[in-house]
């Protein structure tokens, strides 16, 4: 899943495709580089941000949706049932609710009338007030936790009318996490893979990462936490998840290449040759 943010403020490339055709363009890079879906959003979820009016939300994102819908598989990244029917209408065909239904459980009710796959992710508040909540006194820890409410949440999607096979699930990382919580839920997916539903796991260029890689200057710059995330992404696939969202999709074909390629299967349309090919390139 390519990360397509249409917002002036998100922490990973807040800023950078404000403009639609910018963001479409971007959304097409991501696309030659091998994505299988795009996430268009326009809310920032960054710590302490401020949300920003409906109207906003659905100036940035409809325009995008409409256009790259036409050539890709979209999701909208959005906690507002207003926007997901909005992007649904658009051509979007699934729906990425960080808050699991939580912030507006009317969402519910929208997905479950469209047909839509949704994307449930673990969340306990906005993100001006998230790290409040990065407390997790469940007797099995954050993994446990995250696990019981997300299956809460499942209940209510299932009740809802949400198709159980349309159910993704997200552990939500950096949402109510500190850096310790990420590394338990990353060691640990099976209580959260047990209750039944496909994973999306969304770690490209977080702040646990930068603190991992950090020196003498501080943490890692978001741009330069990819390597890290490669290997992450070797760990999740091979865990079995379905999705991963990214910004940087060359990188995290090239890590599901090496998967594929270990596993002797053949590696996914855009990377690499067939297995056992001589090598004949003058390469090692
Ligand atoms: N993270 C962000 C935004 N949307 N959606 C899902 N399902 N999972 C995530 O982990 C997630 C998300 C924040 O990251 P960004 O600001 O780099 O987009």
């Amino acid at each position: 899943m390519g990360v397509v943010n249409v917002t002036p403020d998100s922490f990973s490339d807040g800023g950078r495709y404000v403009e639609p055709q910018a963001a479409v363009a971007h959304g097409r890079r991501l696309l030659a580089d091998g994505a299988d879906l795009l996430d268009v959003g326009g809310e920032s979820t960054r710590p302490g941000a401020t949300r920003p009016l409906v109207s906003e939300e659905l100036d940035r994102v409809v325009p995008v949706i409409r256009e790259l819908a036409q050539e890709a598989v979209v999701s909208v990244d959005t906690m507002r049932a207003e926007v997901a029917e909005a992007a649904l209408a658009a051509g979007a065909s699934v729906v990425n609710d960080v808050s699991g239904g939580l912030a507006d459980p009317r969402i519910l009710d929208v997905v479950a009338a469209s047909g839509a796959t949704y994307v449930a992710m673990h969340w306990r508040a906005h993100s001006a007030r998230m790290a409040d909540f990065a407390t997790y006194d469940h007797p099995g820890g954050v993994v446990a936790a995250v696990a019981a409410e997300l299956a809460e949440r499942v209940e209510a999607m299932l009740a809802a009318g949400i198709d159980a096979p349309r159910i993704v699930l997200d552990p939500g990382l950096g949402f109510a996490k500190r850096g310790g919580h990420n590394w338990e839920l990353l060691r640990d997916l099976d209580p959260i893979a047990a209750l039944g539903h496909p994973l999306l796991v969304g770690a490209s260029r977080k702040s646990f990462l930068g603190r991992l890689l950090a020196g003498p200057a501080g943490p890692r710059p978001v741009e330069e936490r990819e390597h890290a995330h490669s290997a992450l992404v070797v760990h999740l696939a091979r865990q079995g998840v379905w999705g991963v969202r990214v910004h940087d999709v060359r990188a995290t074909r090239d890590a599901l290449a090496v998967v594929a390629a270990l596993a002797g299967r053949p590696a996914g349309e855009p990377a690499g040759e067939p297995a056992g090919e001589p090598a004949g390139d003058g390469e090692r």
